[in-house]
């Protein structure tokens, strides 16, 4: 664990390395506590280099056995070695080769970085700096170098070896141990390297690229697994089509392989040819796994493939770029998923997502900009601004610029910088190169933190026909950055009529409104459109074009035909959502307030629900009010965690109430008698009959239809749906005390279906939540060195359970800051995730806010803590 030193990185502090290496030989002698790794590198100094520029070499906890030069033993006094940097200060010549070797214990690796061991196999993480807990090394992704590996371990207990790249060679060794070499011909850092040994079962299949080359795939899994990796090898294989059709990329090895590992600090890690997964997203069928799973697995295999090129060709020149591969490869896997399933219904969930995960972060003391200027501990920006934010970035350029000129920027971008380490100022060239186009003031999104506000008003001149919009921006302050500067944003609008459909109209700026977009450049900015037949109801932020939050002058009659008649499914949804979540926030502050929007709202969902027009799986979505911790978001100060609930749970009741008997009709009309399919229309049905079920089991307030669908459930995501109506809705009812031992005893030995079991206890609402957890902290099939584990418990208690983790007296709090605690001796990385979890507690109300600060207050002052949760903590405190 590396204890932090408040060491700050800078972006104006890059500077090339002053030594290359060209090749990267590495040799494993594998062992649980003592495996040899014998490292031979091939360096150069570089040409502006001085002459006597030493060798700094980065390590981590590294225990170093014997450094040669040139095939000649270092003497002590001739290098200096600590666990975490080996200096050589005098070398030989411009060419010189080192062969390092050093001892680990990938056993004792309980932080999941570097050369680990998770249920007996062996597996590597090395993004970011992972690579230096293996071998000393210019662990940084500008140095980029071709890689021969050799894995030697017992045939018996690992008969799979594998590393990036093709196989050259295997063969057997003495005493019952075997070899295999593995040669990736692509440049690649460090961070991509990986290695996998164990026994393992597979699957296999084949792809042939458009160019004809074969491509041999494997998945592999723990034994006995197998069956649960065919939806992951069929996603996999639409994945490299669709890269061929859409993006015009095709595969570059002989082999691609993916494993899937028990204990992993993330999702996935797309190490060249060798994607390496946590197990679940990789593993579904019907019965274990649920529609979101399936999803989930479709757009994360895509994800690391997707990064061969975008990521692994051309990588990031230094970490602060890196939302130049992750923003951009989100952005590709969104796409995918939208041509796989409905595009719209595809959008909104991605809204929904940046709303909840990437707003609070950016409104709070976490901000940072898409490209971040400075970090302490890099781990700490994967975050949803650079993923999220990052990728709505991509797609503003493509609003922009077009999808034609967008693909001919794309290609550009590949043909000029295929094998370089990049930047973002690179990736935006090539759009200006092909465009024409300057987006220097667009490239503020990279560089400027904050959600920018837009607000709109209009005046309609009815005798002339014509519609003024008085447009403003504003980006609020963010930490370090007080001042802002004005943005280029895209704002896609319509001008709808009364029949619903986009009303025709001349705009009086043809520079800034074309195709339905209004560029807006200024703070303040006026566009007219004439020739209007009628009053249009205006339609903003078509599509979610630009990621900002919006007001609006707007009559609750314009918002609710919106609600139903935007042509745009992605505004009718935002139309709706809206008016739901304002009436969530008056009657949250006011509960006794008399109106009759409850009523109407009420309506148009009862509407909606049996709009056969409306694909089922967008029914779902609108149907599915605003969450506890999105009404908190959009309140923003003051929060009550429970005067939320108790206005949502209204809401609901109200809804449910007014058409308790469509609903149930509904609910009976969409059951499923066909086989199983995970396709998104058939989802999508899922989808809607299980929210049909919340709100049928909130009219009837009795268990009975929900632990009829427990019952009887014929999949995953029926069941799962039904336990988290019992738990949620009927915590102390005899049917849910009995199905959710029904569900502990079916699948306790399937620790990835027993999360679901502690998500749902960790999500029921209220003060008697926090005593369930734990409990559960005590299970036999919990355990604090899982990461799945202790994000389903642990995490989705504090992210997903508003009342239960906010409690007024502040237990919830301790216990969370306890356990981040805890697990932090283990794993500072998901530690430091757990605690973003406090990101938003300025927001609360006073005594909360008080409670909170003193738990952060607590862990910020444990001796010796690491630089991941030490920099979470001191940013969200400052
Ligand atoms: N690139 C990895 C994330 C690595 C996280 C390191 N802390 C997975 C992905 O985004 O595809
Ligand atoms: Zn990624």
């Amino acid at each position: 664990m590396t204890i932090d030193t408040g060491k700050v990185y800078r972006l104006e502090d890059y500077r090339p390395t002053d030594y290359a290496i060209h090749a990267t030989n590495l040799v494993f002698r594998l062992d649980p506590a003592h495996t040899r790794v014998t490292a031979k590198l091939d360096f150069e100094r570089r040409e502006d280099a001085a002459l006597d520029a030493p060798l700094v070499l980065d390590g981590d906890g590294l225990k170093l056995l014997s450094v040669t030069v040139d095939g000649a033993q270092l003497s002590p006094d001739a290098f200096e070695a600590t666990p975490d940097r080996l200096t050589i200060p005098r070398l030989p010549r411009e060419r010189f080769s080192l062969v390092i070797e050093t001892e680990l214990a990938p056993e004792a690796n309980s932080a999941l970085m570097g050369l680990y061991l998770s249920n007996g196999v062996y597996c590597t993480q090395c993004e970011a700096e992972g690579f230096r807990r293996i071998t000393y090394f210019l662990d940084r992704p500008d140095v980029m170098s071709v890689y021969t590996v050799r894995i030697e371990a017992p045939k018996a207990s690992a008969p799979i070896l594998l590393s990036n790249g093709n196989p050259v060679e295997s063969g057997d060794m003495a005493d019952g141990w075997h070899y295999a070499v593995w040669h990736d011909p692509h440049l690649k850092p460090s961070y991509l390297f990986a290695l996998v040994a164990g026994d393992l079962g597979r699957i296999t299949d084949s792809f042939t690229t458009r160019s004809g080359s074969i491509v041999q795939l494997g998945i592999y899994v723990e034994k006995g697994k197998e069956a649960r990796a065919t939806y992951a090898m069929d996603a996999l294989k639409r994945s490299m089509v669709w890269d061929e059709e859409v993006f015009g990329l095709e595969y570059d090895l002989d082999v691609f392989n993916i494993v899937a590992v028990s204990d992993f600090n993330m999702g996935a890690m797309e190490n060249k040819g060798l994607n390496i997964f946590n197990d679940k997203y990789v593993l579904a069928d019907e019965e274990s796994a649920t529609d979101a799973d399936f999803a989930n697995i479709e757009a994360i295999i895509a994800h690391e493939y997707f990064h061969n090129w975008t990521g692994n060709r051309i990588t990031c020149r230094d970490w602060f770029q890196l939302c130049l591969k992750e923003g951009l490869t989100v952005f590709r896997d969104h796409e995918f998923s939208a041509d796989m399933r409905s595009r719209a219904v595809k959008r909104i969930a991605e809204v929904r997502t940046l709303k909840s995960l990437q707003f609070p972060e950016d409104q709070g003391p976490l901000a940072h900009p898409v490209r971040p200027r400075r970090y302490r501990e890099i781990n700490n920006f994967y975050t949803a601004t650079v993923y999220e934010k990052g990728s709505e970035v991509v797609r503003m350029i493509r609003t922009i610029l077009g999808a034609e000129t967008f693909r001919r920027g794309m290609d550009l971008y590949f043909e000029r910088h295929d094998g370089d380490a990049a930047t973002i100022e690179d990736f935006l060239k090539v759009f200006e190169d092909v465009s024409g186009r300057d987006l220097s003031q667009f490239a503020l999104w990279y560089h400027q933190a904050g959600t920018p506000h837009v607000s709109v008003s209009s005046t309609y001149d009815e005798a002339r026909g014509e519609l003024t919009l008085d447009i403003e921006q504003s980006v609020p302050p963010t930490p370090l950055e007080s001042r802002k500067r004005v943005m280029h944003i895209p704002l896609a609008i319509g001008l709808v009529g009364k029949d619903g459909r986009d009303l025709e109209a001349a705009s009086s700026e043809t520079s800034s409104f074309a195709d339905g977009v209004i560029q807006l450049k200024k703070r303040r900015q006026a566009i007219r459109f004439t020739g209007l037949s009628e009053r249009p109801a205006l339609s903003l932020n078509r599509g979610f074009s630009a990621p900002i939050t919006l007001a609006s002058e707007q009559t609750i009659d314009d918002r609710l035909f919106l609600s139903r008649h935007d042509s745009d499914l992605v505004a009718r949804w935002q139309a709706l959502n809206g008016l739901l979540s304002d009436h969530l926030i008056e009657t949250s502050k006011a509960p006794a307030l008399q109106s009759n929007m409850a009523g109407r709202l009420a309506e148009v969902l009862g509407a909606i629900a049996v709009d056969d027009a409306l694909e089922p799986a967008y029914r779902a979505l609108a149907l599915t009010p605003p969450s506890e911790a999105d009404v908190a978001r959009e309140i923003g100060s003051n929060i009550d965690p429970d005067g939320i609930r108790a206005a949502r749970d209204t809401l609901v009741d109200t809804i449910a109430a007014a058409n308790r008997e469509s609903f149930e009709v509904l609910y009976r009309e969409l059951e499923d008698s066909d086989s199983f399919l995970p396709d998104a229309a058939s989802a999508g049905r899922r989808a809607l009959r299980n929210v049909l079920l919340d709100y049928a089991s909130a009219a009837q307030g009795v268990p009975g239809l929900a632990a009829g669908q427990y019952r009887n459930a014929t999949n995953m995501t029926e069941r799962a749906a039904a336990l988290a109506v019992l738990a949620r809705r009927f915590p102390m009812a005899e049917e849910t005390v009995s199905a959710l031992a029904d569900f502990e005893r079916r699948y306790g030995d399937n620790p990835l279906v027993l999360d679901k079991w502690f998500q749902v206890q960790a999500t029921i609402p209220g003060d008697a939540a926090l005593s369930r957890v734990e409990a559960l902290t005590r299970h036999r099939a919990f355990s604090i060195g899982n990461p799945n584990r202790v994000r389903s418990l642990i995490g989705t208690f504090a992210s997903s359970n508003q009342t239960g983790f906010h409690r007024a007296d502040g237990a919830g709090y301790r216990y969370f800051a306890d356990r981040i605690i805890e697990v932090e001796k283990r794993n500072p990385q998901v530690a430091a995730r757990l605690a973003t979890a406090f990101r938003s507690w300025r927001s609360l109300e006073p005594s909360r806010q008080e409670l909170a600060r003193k738990e952060l207050v607590r862990i910020a002052a444990v001796p010796g803590l690491s630089t991941d949760l030490k920099d979470i903590v001191d940013r969200t405190l400052a």
